[in-house]
């Protein structure tokens, strides 16, 4: 059932959130149920400190988390700056389907969650409740390139954001993104992630593209969108995202030095690339001939 789908994930904890859309995909089911599925079990994996319940909090020790969904036909839903729900793509995809709106943020979008049947839960860990208590100490806000991917001490797995793009046996695109933002951020700041058009984009006339790293770059730039735009023009998706990266280098060349920024595309062909500023992005691959291909980007630096 099958055919041409595929899934593609940022980070190698991406290899366990495909695998989880890949359930979806082998069994005949949709592109957005797919990645649905696959953001959930990023949320739930114990432990990611960039991404729902293991996430590290805000500079006032609160996890805030930004998630967002879209499918091929345009629908979109996303939240940002959610607090005590588990599973934000999920309520962003109620969002999409239960409301006029796109986006819903703070205590709006928890109140939404609960009516729609979410749980209210305490989520902060005590590990990201240390490392934010360590962090206290010196209080210095200075994003490192790849942090998240050296994940804890005595974790030896690496993550970040998980942004996902799927298409199905039919042909039909989806993707989700979902987070709890860059560690120590301001308490109200909202990522690229939520934001449609810069964490994620998708077109089912085209393809899809999602991003990793410092938001407010992506932000800046309509990122997502820009990826999908290069490659309606005709780039393939690596050279969409390599030159949505030379366009962010060109416009802030002395910041792109110190941070990170990464772009995956997967076009409606099911062809996939990706192009990061920095080195040590690494993204996965599933389909029905390999269920576990982990891919390195190439980078400017
Ligand atoms: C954000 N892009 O909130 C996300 C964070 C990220 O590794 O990708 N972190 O800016």
């Amino acid at each position: 059932a099958a055919g041409g789908a595929r899934v593609v994930s940022t980070w190698d904890f991406g290899v366990g959130a495909n695998q989880a859309a890949w359930k979806v995909l082998a069994g005949g089911g949709s592109a957005l149920d797919a990645v649905e599925a696959g953001a959930r079990w990023a949320e739930s994996e114990l432990c990611n400190p960039t991404v729902g319940r293991c996430g590290n909090p805000d500079r006032d020790g609160v996890l805030s988390l930004d998630a967002s969904i879209m499918d091929g036909d345009g629908r979109c839903g996303s939240v940002a700056a959610l607090t005590d729900i588990l599973h934000p793509v999920s309520v962003a995809r109620k969002v999409m389907e239960n409301t006029p709106h796109v986006m819903l943020v703070g205590q709006g979008a928890q109140q939404f969650a609960v009516a729609q049947g979410f749980e209210r839960q305490k989520l902060l860990t005590p590990a990201a409740e240390k490392a934010w208590r360590d962090w206290l100490k010196t209080a210095q806000y200075t994003p490192e390139i790849n942090v998240e991917r050296r994940g804890r001490p005595g974790d030896s797995s690496n993550h970040d954001t998980l942004g996902m793009l799927a298409i199905d046996a039919n042909g039909r695109l989806a993707g989700a993104c979902t987070t709890s933002g860059m560690a120590w951020k301001l308490h109200g700041r909202v990522g690229d992630s939520p934001i449609i058009g810069a964490g994620l984009y998708v077109d089912n006339e085209v393809g899809g593209a999602t991003a990793s790293g410092v938001g407010e770059e992506m932000m800046r730039n309509a990122a997502s969108f820009l990826v999908v735009e290069l490659m309606r023009q005709g780039r393939s998706p690596a050279e969409a995202c390599r030159e949505a990266i030379a366009r962010l280098v060109r416009k802030r060349p002395e910041a792109s030095k110190t941070l990170q920024v990464c772009f995956l595309a997967l076009d409606k062909h099911g062809q996939v690339g990706a192009y990061a500023l920095h080195r040590g992005f690494v993204y996965a691959v599933c389909d029905k001939d390999r269920q576990d291909d982990l891919r390195d980007s190439a980078s400017v630096y």
